[in-house]
């Protein structure tokens, strides 16, 4: 059996920087990745419009100098293919395809207490023994199609925006039905409008979006960035959500302010742009009125843009303002004011069926040529509870997260010894800029490796008490604010059955000062033995 020192699963970047990080320390490491190539999210999200809601000076690595310098970026917010590029020549520089093995899946993990060793089988039959495995496996890697009833039927193509053809897709002349109203459908319904002949979009739940402001890249703020790029970075980590400083939050509460001066804000952080919108009062996500206030503004916006009341009431959502990701678009609303453009909610007419040639709702039946569904993921969880994990005294992973998913700072969990994950459930992730979040993680697990190297450990799990401790935490934090006050996949509420956890620590600076508390104190919380 092929002996490995840390089995790494995921090519995306996260595991792209393990690969990288564990190799510089002389240990014996392999990828293993689904895909036919590095990229992870932007790998797989090839749908048209796909892009980055974190500008493109932020949403890349900073662990090394020359690859931060070396880079251009050509716009504010980068579209998939360009990031996808960037993975490509990290990849390259660093020449991690030698030890990345592609068209290959982890299908099932047993934890050998005796030889303090994962033995991991992949989907070739190959048996690997591996003392270390990084979970590097993503937070939006395993979509969610909801289950309609005669779908198999339908004689044209259907796609999910999160597994698009690596081949173009041409709408030119087409009747195209979009399902579904998230932030993948909000980027991607105003591009295939510009190319179907029809276009139908069918809403569960309306979305809260902000122009995105995309541009092409300021090339003398790119140069004045690089000059201070190691600064820069450090500020954007103490930000709350880890990015966004050229954009400081306005520190002051709505209410505090008068309504002519509160919309005046409101006005100067829509104009910033997409996410950057939530820094225009520091309360947003923690008071109710606040929100609304905030959420007004939005649909104000909306009712501006749609010519049609009706289609703009049908696109004002009423629910939390940021209890969902906040959207951010480039002409979504503006679309519905075009002729061959139509909403259909779906919770006034729901869709019965899909029949061979189209989709039939309670109201009608109508004709398509090809299916979108832009209808999420099943998100934190979901890529690991596809793997078949066992740990301790036989126990499943699946088992021991069927009430929830719970680790001790996202990074382990209790009867699993040697597992890490990144970005794992209970850890901020999804709530800040990735790719910082991500080098944060991969550098705790590669120092907690060479600590464990030097003073001779075999294993490290997650304390049950530390982990219960950090679960009660991370939901204390997330009740303290309005993010559990909806369905989101935050939550687990988008896929049916999945239990009703919040899923991820709001808070990276404090993330961060506790888990640089817990290596300075031995790994604290952690058993080593
Ligand atoms: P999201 O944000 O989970 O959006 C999925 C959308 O699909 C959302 O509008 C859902 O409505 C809708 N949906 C889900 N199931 C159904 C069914 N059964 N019928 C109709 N509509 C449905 O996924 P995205 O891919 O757009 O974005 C994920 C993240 O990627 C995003 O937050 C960014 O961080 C990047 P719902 O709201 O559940 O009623």
């Amino acid at each position: 059996m092929k002996e490995l020192d840390v089995l790494v699963v995921g090519a995306g970047f996260s595991g792209m920087y393990m690969l990288h990080k564990v190799r510089q320390q002389g240990l014996r490491v392999q990828v293993f990745e689904a895909g036919s190539d590095v990229g992870g999210t932007w790998y797989w999200n090839r749908y048209p419009g796909a892009r980055c809601d974190i500008e493109s000076m932020e949403y890349s690595f900073q662990f090394d100098e020359e690859l931060q310098q070396e880079w251009q970026w050509t716009e504010r917010y980068s579209a998939q293919p360009e990031i996808l590029n960037y993975a490509q020549h990290v990849a390259e520089r660093f020449d991690l395809r030698s030890d990345i093995t592609f068209n290959t899946r982890v299908e099932r993990m047993i934890y050998d207490e005796t030889g303090a060793k994962w033995k991991v089988t992949l989907d070739s039959g190959e048996t690997i023994a591996a003392r270390f495995v990084v979970a590097a496996t993503g937070c939006l890697s395993v979509p969610s199609t909801p289950k309609i009833s005669g779908a198999d039927n339908f004689s044209g193509p259907i796609y999910h925006t999160g597994r698009w053809p690596h081949e173009p897709v041409d709408f030119t002349g087409k009747r195209v039905a979009v399902i579904g109203t998230g932030s993948s459908g909000i980027q991607s319904i105003p591009v295939i409008a510009e190319q179907a002949q029809q276009l139908t979009v069918f809403q569960r739940s309306p979305n809260y979006s902000v122009p995105a402001k995309n541009a092409p890249m300021d090339q003398n703020l790119q140069q004045r960035i690089k000059a201070r790029y190691a600064d820069f970075r450090e500020i954007n980590k103490l930000q709350p959500f880890g990015f966004g400083s050229r954009h400081p939050s306005n520190g002051g509460f709505v209410m505090d302010v008068p309504p002519a001066a509160r919309r005046e804000q409101f006005e100067l952080h829509w104009n910033q742009g997409g996410l950057l919108f939530g820094g225009a009062f520091a309360d947003i996500v923690f008071d109710a009125e606040a929100n609304n206030e905030a959420a007004e503004f939005v649909r104000s916006k909306i009712r501006e843009t749609v010519s049609d009341s009706e289609v703009a009431e049908k696109l004002c959502p009423d629910s939390t303002l940021f209890c969902k990701r906040l959207c951010a678009d480039t002409n979504y609303f503006e679309t519905y004011n075009k002729a061959h453009v139509q909403l259909v909610d779906i919770n006034d007419t729901p869709i019965e069926e899909i029949t061979s040639t189209g989709i039939r709702t309670s109201a009608v039946e109508q004709e398509f040529d090809c299916i979108v569904f832009a209808t999420g993921f099943d998100a934190m969880t979901g890529a690991l509870d596809k793997i078949d994990i066992t740990g301790l005294q036989g126990v499943s992973l699946k088992e021991k997260w069927s009430q929830g998913a719970t680790t001790y700072l996202g990074l382990e969990t209790a009867g699993f010894p040697n597992l890490f994950l990144i970005n794992g459930p209970g850890s901020p992730s999804v709530l800040t800029n990735m790719l910082p979040t991500i080098e944060q993680n991969v550098e705790f697990v590669s120092d907690c490796i060479s600590f464990m190297q030097k003073h001779d450990y075999r294993s490290i799990e997650a304390s049950e008490t530390a982990e219960s401790e950090w679960v009660e935490h991370v939901n204390e934090v997330a009740d303290g604010s309005l993010y559990p006050t909806c369905d989101s996949w935050y939550l687990g509420a988008n896929i049916p059955g999945k239990p009703r956890v919040f899923l991820a620590l709001i808070g990276f600076p404090q993330y961060v000062t506790k888990c640089n508390e817990v290596a300075a104190e031995n790994y604290a919380g952690f058993r080593l033995s």
